[in-house]
């Protein structure tokens, strides 16, 4: 029964790692469908979500989520199919996620931010056979871009529109009023859908997720974060991205009978309006997002007592931060260090202060396996920093189709190289100290340095490019690009053009250009990025001397 069929494309655990997770108890024959439709039994006239005007019950959902499925499967979907799906926060997404996860038809988790050169990339690497996209959403038209991708990919056979679908296939009309069809329910073992990794290299790193150990992250992520059928849990971030879907976050709110509140809008006016409104007990955001709510429960003097808990991560909390928020929103913080490929270290909700305000948390299995190491992957001495390596029941053991980079990213034990630099306490949680891997956190926005290097190199006033961050007090970090023009220097917004006519997603867009006639080097003659961070944090901190003649930043 432990035979991955797709094994080739996605590297799965060894036989004798999945018999010892299914001994133990993770790994359960069970599958996302599988953890609606028991819900849907338990809980059937509670109200499982609620998106504006629009209020669904279990029931109301479970049957919509079949509807769906059975319109996607005459459509002609098939389990194994690659689809990619860009929504944003929505009923429609919620349905689209399930119906998908029942036919066994693999959703890529694209977010609403990405662009004609990256969903064009998923399509291509996935050789996607639909694209599930909104008509249109914060000022974006998503029906021209699919047109687009529609005339490049030929794989592609069906845009689904949510919405005004124009020439293309309405969501509205896949849901059949009957859906009388049995379908086949996928594999526990299969790969329910992918998640994307935070760098990509051109090739995008796709994260294959399946039902089995996805579902034990998500039901170990319930119980250590203590949903119940009473938790009101609220949508904040991108609902594809793992955080928010399974950390516990949307799905685990559902997999106890508990509510799920989907707000438009992460500002502090819509949200804590929605969190006092509905009760809402539990949210997730990224650090930036909480500095914000932060200071604007300050500003208006009073915080959001309901919250029960507020989880923080997917980049660096400051102590600063963190210890402001238990007095100022009146709710206990919870610290998420996690990552789409597999580990989450959480915080206990009942942990000492000391605990919470200065580490990321301790694994959510104790099924885990963590080793901090140096350069030659030698265990460091106790306390000490290092590069973080896991190993587990929910850390994959390969990217989608990718071999030459898995053999990296990878240890030959099947360890995954999280290029995270961290410190292990002795009580056993987590200090992240800062990151070894070439990629840009935006305030939990990742960046492939190279990934927007290649594409400035493609510009012909541009001779070499190497994009660092640089330090911010909001975001975190920003992405500063140290350009080598050819002849004489291009404007930045020259440049900024040049990537947003490639389709860049707008996050990724250098946050400064700087211009300089030649890089820094290292003993070997690479190109010193920690020079020319240390450079560019000299300027950020008021002191020009170290900086070439002539910069411009994206203002
Ligand atoms: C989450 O997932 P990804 O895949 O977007 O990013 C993972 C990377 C980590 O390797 C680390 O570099 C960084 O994001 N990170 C943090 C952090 N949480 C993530 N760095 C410092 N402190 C933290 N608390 O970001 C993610 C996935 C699931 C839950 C939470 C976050």
């Amino acid at each position: 029964m432990s035979t991955y069929d797709d094994q080739q494309d996605c590297p799965a655990w060894p036989e004798a790692f999945a018999e010892r997770y299914r001994q133990a108890g993770y790994w359960r024959e069970e599958t996302f469908g599988d953890v609606l439709r028991e819900a849907a039994r338990a809980f059937a006239e509670r109200e499982a979500l609620s998106a504006g005007e629009q209020r669904l019950s279990y029931r109301q959902l479970d049957l919509r989520v079949d509807q769906l499925a059975s319109g996607l499967y005459r459509l002609g979907l098939r389990a194994g199919d690659n689809v990619v799906l860009q929504l944003p926060n929505s009923a429609a997404f919620v349905e689209v996620c399930f119906a998908l996860y029942r036919l066994g038809v693999r959703p890529i988790f694209a977010l609403p931010a990405h662009r004609q050169l990256e969903i064009g990339r998923f399509c291509e690497f996935a050789q996607a056979r639909a694209y599930l996209c909104a008509d249109q959403d914060a000022g974006f038209d998503y029906r021209a871009m699919a047109r687009e991708l529609k005339a490049s990919n030929p794989h592609l056979e069906w845009v689904i529109v949510a919405g005004e679908a124009e020439e293309f296939t309405a969501l509205c009309g896949l849901y059949d009023a009957n859906p009388t069809l049995v379908l086949p329910s996928p594999s526990p073992e299969a790969v329910a859908c992918f998640q994307l990794s935070g760098g990509s290299t051109g090739i995008p790193k796709l994260i294959p997720r399946r039902h089995q150990e996805y579902v034990y992250n998500l039901r170990a992520s319930v119980e250590r974060c203590g949903f119940t059928s009473a938790s009101v849990y609220l949508v904040v971030l991108p609902m594809a991205h793992n955080f928010p879907m399974c950390c516990p976050g949307f799905i685990g709110a559902l997999s106890v009978g508990g509510r799920v509140v989907l707000s438009t809008s992460p500002s502090p006016e819509v949200c804590f309006e929605l969190i006092e409104r509905e009760a809402v007990t539990h949210t997730a955001l990224v650090p930036p997002l909480a500095l914000v709510w932060l200071e604007a429960a300050q500003a208006r003097g009073r915080g959001v007592p309901q919250l029960q808990l507020l989880q923080v991560g997917g980049a660096r909390l400051s102590f600063e931060a963190a210890r402001r928020v238990e007095p100022v929103l009146g709710c206990r913080l919870q610290q998420v260090f996690g990552m789409a490929e597999g580990l989450i270290c959480y915080t206990d909700p009942q942990d000492p202060p000391q605990r919470v305000l200065h580490t990321q948390g301790r694994p959510l299995s104790p099924a885990d396996e963590i080793r901090v190491v140096d350069e030659q992957d030698q265990p460091v001495e106790a306390g000490q920093v290092g590069q973080l390596l896991t190993r587990g029941p929910y850390t994959i053991r390969g990217y989608y189709r990718y071999p030459e980079h898995n053999a990296q990213a990878f240890t030959a034990e099947g360890f995954y190289r999280t290029g995270d630099r961290v410190l292990l306490t002795a009580d056993g949680y987590l200090v992240v100290e800062g990151r070894d891997k070439d990629l840009i956190n935006r305030g939990g926005e990742k960046i492939a340095a190279e990934e927007v290097e290649n594409l400035l190199l493609s510009h012909p006033a541009v001779a070499d490019v190497a994009l660092v961050a640089m330090p911010d007090a909001f975001l975190g970090e920003r992405t500063c690009a140290f350009v080598i023009p050819r002849g004489p220097a291009p404007r930045a917004p020259a440049l900024l053009r040049h990537l947003r006519s490639q389709g860049l997603a707008a996050f990724k867009l250098p946050d400064r250009f700087e211009f300089i006639p030649a890089f820094p080097q290292t003993g070997v003659g690479k190109v010193s990025r920690k020079h020319l961070r240390e450079a560019i944090q000299a300027l950020y901190f008021g002191d020009r001397a170290e900086l070439p003649e002539g910069s411009a930043s994206r203002g």
